[in-house]
């Protein structure tokens, strides 16, 4: 049996069903042994709480590296999620530059912004660090949001077949081998990905599901990153990340009160069973 190990980059959000709390279990569960490098630590996840911790770890990351390449570790994928600092964008390049092996895939979800704004603490330095990374994203998967301000193109809220490719082409244009763009499709009115390789775009469409929760791009980056490396080919990764994406957000629905995060954890065993 083929093991592999992956690397996965992001905060922990010790509260909040985002980031590592999410592509820990979610990754795990699609059988992938998966090692984590922690960019801060925070009490919550910065959308819709106050007063959150915040403790940042932007100095650990070049030791962390030193000694894993001390021990000769290296990974068969690295996949990275919400970022702390700018100045920490350009120790997880030298990690995604040296980290992987020979074989290794590089996914990039340039977790910074939605509906039209940026996170809480990014700013346009931000955006521009986050573009550093493009060149080095085999699979680059940003929301609409993200794709605007990566590309410097004013966020609209248009989701029309020609905006779209002109997005993804310009993100194409600065280095990223695959664009995986999330919550959109070519069907007007549904929601799932459009993808670009360079060559032919494709897309898949579902219904768009009325309850928005936080975390569920993590969820997405998550899951195609666990079918990815099950051998699952790009297209059929990025579906079965939007249909286990919609099986979470209909177990939310199912409790309203529950308004930080999306409740994946019932049907994480669906996702062993799409893989
Ligand atoms: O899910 C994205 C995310 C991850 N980590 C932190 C966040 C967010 C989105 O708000 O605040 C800390």
């Amino acid at each position: 049996m083929d093991f592999k190990r992956i690397l996965t980059i992001q905060d922990i959000s010790c509260v909040g069903q985002c980031s590592l709390t999410v592509a820990l279990p979610i990754i795990s569960a699609c059988g992938i042994e998966t090692s984590v490098l922690p960019t801060a630590v925070l009490s919550t996840h910065t959308g819709g709480f106050t007063g959150f911790t915040f403790r940042d770890l932007t100095d650990d990351i070049p030791e962390i590296r030193k000694h894993w390449q001390k021990e000769g570790i290296d990974f068969d994928a690295i996949y990275t999620g919400y970022l702390g600092s700018t100045k920490q964008v350009a120790f997880v390049a030298d990690v995604l530059d040296s980290m992987g092996n020979e074989n290794a895939v590089n996914i990039v979800d340039p977790a910074m912004a939605d509906g039209g704004k940026l996170y809480y603490g990014f700013d346009d330095e931000f955006v521009e660090a986050m573009r550093t990374l493009i060149p080095k994203a085999d699979y680059l998967l940003p929301n609409i949001t993200e794709a605007c301000f990566l590309a410097g193109v004013p966020y609209e809220d248009r989701h029309d077949r020609e905006f779209l490719e002109m997005l993804i082409k310009k993100l194409y244009n600065l280095g990223a081998k695959n664009v995986i763009l999330t919550g959109e499709s070519f069907t007007e009115g549904k929601t799932g990905f459009v993808m670009y390789d360079g060559k032919e775009f494709s897309d898949y469409a579902h219904d768009r599901i009325s309850r928005g929760c936080h975390g569920t791009g993590d969820i997405y980056a998550s899951a195609f990153t666990g079918a990815l490396m099950n051998g699952r080919s790009v297209y059929d990764s990025a579906k079965i990340a939007a249909d286990f994406v919609v099986e979470a957000i209909r177990c939310s629905q199912k409790d309203p009160d529950h308004t930080y995060g999306a409740r994946f954890e019932p049907v994480l065993y669906k996702l062993k069973e799409m893989i």
